[in-house]
């Protein structure tokens, strides 16, 4: 890509070459023509792909296309700022932007259209996101972290309206957190004294979103270095930012958000989405401020235009006035770009116009390389089945209609991954198993070319849903807790405590924050004591704003740091839990491996008092954030075990501590920080032979007070904890136990067909447990409803020990109902 001076005008720019003269006063230009004449071009050929784009969906080459016209001009602006090191997190309509930056090819443009899946070709997201939705890759092939200085980046865009902005506010923060902490000075490949700026963009519209005003409240008390730029077009698809935003004006309702003398704020810039000279200005000079002095910045890029409407799915005309289609053409930032240039006299008309036609025929030579790119895998697919499905030498009843499968697929012009499989497989169907060919060749070839085909696909659309290179937490050598032979028991929350303690002394990187985790220590005391030892910086207060606690988490850990984010009580989740599922678990996979966010969330759960304590609610996270692992351990140990664990890979995770576990004593181990619980692995914590009662966190007390009651009752129940619900026992050891015992219990305080019902489901078809049942599968589970208030409503909403004794005491009563009569 082309590299230019960071400034249009030609008094802090002496490379490149001067300009004509003014049209109207025969004066010499201040504006450099060369860099001018080449956004020109760079806008142009961005609203060529615009519009090819559309014509490539609406004539079904590409299946969904949403553009970035009419916000062009802004984004050249913003990308001449932009620099190495320095980082975006932004939404569908920055095409321009990523072209400008030298981020984003032209054929990259059209391979995301399409949904390439070839990762040279489409290097952002691998054919697994729609159009528009854009990423850098910042993690080499063998896991390791690239050169983040080096590199201009962006995160990984997703399609929730301002889901972009959680994560912007930790990107900016990480500035902060490297300028101002020596200890990081050498960490160089992800910041340079902290010189990056964060810039988000968003639409007009979607600034109606509450984690839009939770992430710009949390960027002015922090005072980080982002600059956001809101892309106001006056819509959002039908709807008026009449509709949207107080005042209609988001730099207006934000205005008490405005540094003053005295009070630190945001500043705030406003200009006009067609006007280039003063857009590059603006940019200019906010970023230079918000590089040096880390102060958040505001762009409110008005009277922006959306000439072909929101996206392929519509049409604006329907919802826009004829005046307001009228003024958009007038206002069009190009046309209004192309005057100032002639106006200015920094080029002819001729000249302009020979950009034009250069812009669009490279426009179109993009869209048929990539169309190409795309096109000719898939039809050699294609040839391929059609070469292997050799019929010459068959002569069974059914060739014939192979045949026609056949002719039928090789008539596809453009054929697609389906087309061929769907072909294929019901072309196996009608292959005999008898045939007169001793090898039966056919029935073979083809089956090998199928199962090639089907794990190459599953590697192209289903590989990376969380990391399994050699920073995976699967690689992560399990060291138990050693004890000495005099170690003492302490209250739970120290074992925690000293953990972090020596994790934050050996480990730079780590910082940890939530609401009451600074000064206090936690509302439990695990950090007690540690912020003072290791400053404010790594260990703080943040706002009651989950949200944008896990976003300050998902930033923070793309740039090579280690935060662990508090979430206070695990119900508390649920308002951060859409930055969880759409950003943070998402990650890896949309990326196909190309960013990761090793962020470890930290809560506390399984309560068992009230309806928004009750901790209990797995099936929430279960079904969520697959690609996250979600780990609930049962006491403090295994908790710290987990920590440690998590912390020696890059691996995202959710530790739920065991709320009632803080006062109460474990043995404490001599091995602390060094300990690593493995994830994945249960453990039996009382072998038996009558029954397999599964349960993890909390519940495995309860469990084990109700198989004590059993025992005196004849029954031995074989206990396993979990302890890790993604992943699952990965080694299938709850089978083995079932294997020996026959009857198995899933037990827990989550909704009836919560966590249980996916436990049983890992064990009864996953790993074939089905086949060693000799009696009912049960599962031990709360009620439909929240726990009620107070010991009595615990005790009637949530699961206790007795209810865990008579659900497997009258299991076995099933099976035996003489050595176990019924007792009620
Ligand atoms: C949470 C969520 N709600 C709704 C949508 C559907 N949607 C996609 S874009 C959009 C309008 C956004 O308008 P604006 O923020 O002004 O951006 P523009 O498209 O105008 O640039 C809507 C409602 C979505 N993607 N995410
Ligand atoms: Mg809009």
């Amino acid at each position: 890509m082309f590299t230019f001076a960071n400034n249009i005008f030609n008094q802090f720019d002496s490379l490149m070459p001067k300009t004509g003269t003014k049209k109207q006063t025969g004066e010499e230009s201040k504006y450099n023509k060369a860099e001018v004449l080449k956004d020109f071009q760079i806008a142009c050929e961005s609203r060529e792909i615009s519009l090819l784009g559309r014509r490539e969906v609406l004539t079904g080459k590409a299946k969904f296309g949403i553009f970035g016209d009419g916000k062009e001009l802004p984004q050249l602006a913003m990308a001449k700022v932009f620099r190495e090191g320095d980082w975006r997190s932004g939404y569908y309509r920055d095409q321009t932007f990523m072209l400008a930056a030298g981020i984003l090819t032209l054929e990259e443009f059209f391979a995301q259209l399409y949904g390439d899946t070839d990762q040279q070709i489409n290097p952002g997201t691998v054919g697994r996101l729609m159009n528009n939705h854009f990423a850098t890759r910042f993690i080499e092939e063998n896991g390791e972290w690239m050169n983040q200085t080096k590199m201009k980046n962006s995160s990984a865009d997703i399609s929730p309206t301002a889901g972009q902005m959680p994560r912007l506010l930790g990107l900016a923060y990480a500035s902060k957190f490297y300028r101002n902490n020596p200890d990081l000075k050498s960490f160089n490949q992800f910041s340079i004294d902290g010189n990056e700026v964060a810039f988000g963009t968003i639409g007009d519209s979607s600034t109606s979103e509450g984690i839009f005003w939770e992430t710009m409240n949390a960027a002015g008390v922090l005072q980080v270095p982002m600059a956001i730029s809101v892309w106001d077009d006056g819509f959002g698809i039908s709807v008026p930012k009449e509709y949207q935003t107080i005042k209609g004006s988001i730099s207006e309702a934000l205005d008490g958000f405005k540094q003053t003398k005295d009070k630190p704020g945001f500043l705030i810039f406003k200009a006009k989405g067609w006007d280039y000279p003063e857009l590059c200005r603006v940019y200019e000079e906010g970023i230079k401020i918000c590089r040096e002095k880390h102060i958040p910045i505001i762009f409110h890029i008005t009277e922006l235009t959306q000439p072909q409407g929101h996206s392929t799915s519509g049409s604006h005309e329907r919802y826009k006035s004829p005046e307001r289609l009228e003024w958009e053409k007038e206002f069009d930032g190009i046309q209004k770009m192309r005057k100032w240039i002639l106006d200015e006299g920094i080029a002819t008309n001729e000249e302009v116009l020979s950009i034009e036609n250069i812009a669009a025929a490279n426009a179109r030579e993009a869209r048929k390389n990539a169309w190409d790119n795309f096109m000719n895998p898939l039809k050699q697919m294609r040839d391929e089945f059609l070469k292997i499905t050799d019929i010459s030498t068959c002569n069974c009843s059914k060739t014939s209609r192979i045949q026609a499968l056949k002719e039928d697929l090789a008539k596809i012009a453009e054929p697609i991954r389906k087309d061929t499989m769907s072909h294929a497989k019901r072309t196996l169907r009608l292959i005999c198993n008898s045939c007169s060919n001793p090898e039966n060749s056919l029935k073979t070839n083809v089956t090998k070319w199928f199962d090639t085909a089907l794990s190459d696909n599953r590697e192209r659309f289903s590989s990376n849903l969380i990391c399994r290179d050699k920073f995976s937490a699967f690689n992560v050598e399990a060291i138990p807790p050693e004890y000495d032979k005099d170690s003492k028991s302490v209250p739970g929350r120290e074992i925690l405590r000293d953990n972090f303690n020596y994790i934050f002394k050996n480990n730079p990187r780590v910082i940890a924050f939530g609401e009451d985790v600074g000064k206090i220590g936690g509302v439990n005391q695990t950090y007690e004591g540690l912020q003072e030892k290791y400053g404010e910086i790594r260990i703080f207060d943040t706002g009651i704003r989950e949200a944008t606690i896990l976003g300050q988490g998902i930033g923070l850990a793309m740039r090579g740091l280690r935060p662990i984010a508090e979430i206070q009580y695990f119900d508390y989740l649920l308002y951060a839990l859409q930055v969880m599922s759409d950003d943070l678990a998402t990650l890896t996979y949309r990326t196909k491996g190309g960013q990761k966010a090793p962020l470890i969330v930290s809560t506390r759960g399984h309560r068992l008092e009230g309806i928004w304590h009750s901790g209990s609610p797995l099936s929430m996270v279960i079904n969520s954030i697959r690609g996250v692992h979600v780990l609930v351990p049962r006491n403090m140990t295994q908790a710290a075990g987990f920590y440690n664990t998590i912390l020696a890979s890059d691996d995202p995770a959710l530790i739920i501590e065991p709320l009632n576990g803080y006062r109460l004593r474990e043995k404490a181990p001599s091995n602390t920080g060094k300990y690593q619980i493995p994830i994945g692995v249960p453990e039996i914590l009382k072998k038996g032979n009558d029954i397999t009662l599964v349960t993890y966190g909390s519940c495995v007390r309860i469990a084990q007070e109700a198989s004590e009651q059993l025992q005196d009752f004849g029954i031995d129940v074989e206990l396993i904890d979990v302890q890790s619900l993604l992943p699952f026992d990965i080694n299938h050891s709850i089978l083995e136990s079932l294997k020996k015992t026959n009857k198995i219990v899933f037990f827990d305080e989550d909704v009836p067909g919560g966590a249980t019902a996916f436990m049983m489901q890992k064990v009864l078809e996953e790993q074939k447990g089905f086949y060693y049942l000799d009696a009912e599968p049960r599962t031990i589970t709360a009620q439909e409803h929240r726990p009620a208030y107070s010991t009595d409503g615990d005790y009637f909403s949530n699961p206790n020990a007795e209810d865990v004794f008579d659900t497997i005491y009258n299991l076995m009563h099933d099976v035996n109902p003489l050595k176990y009569p019924k007792i009620f």
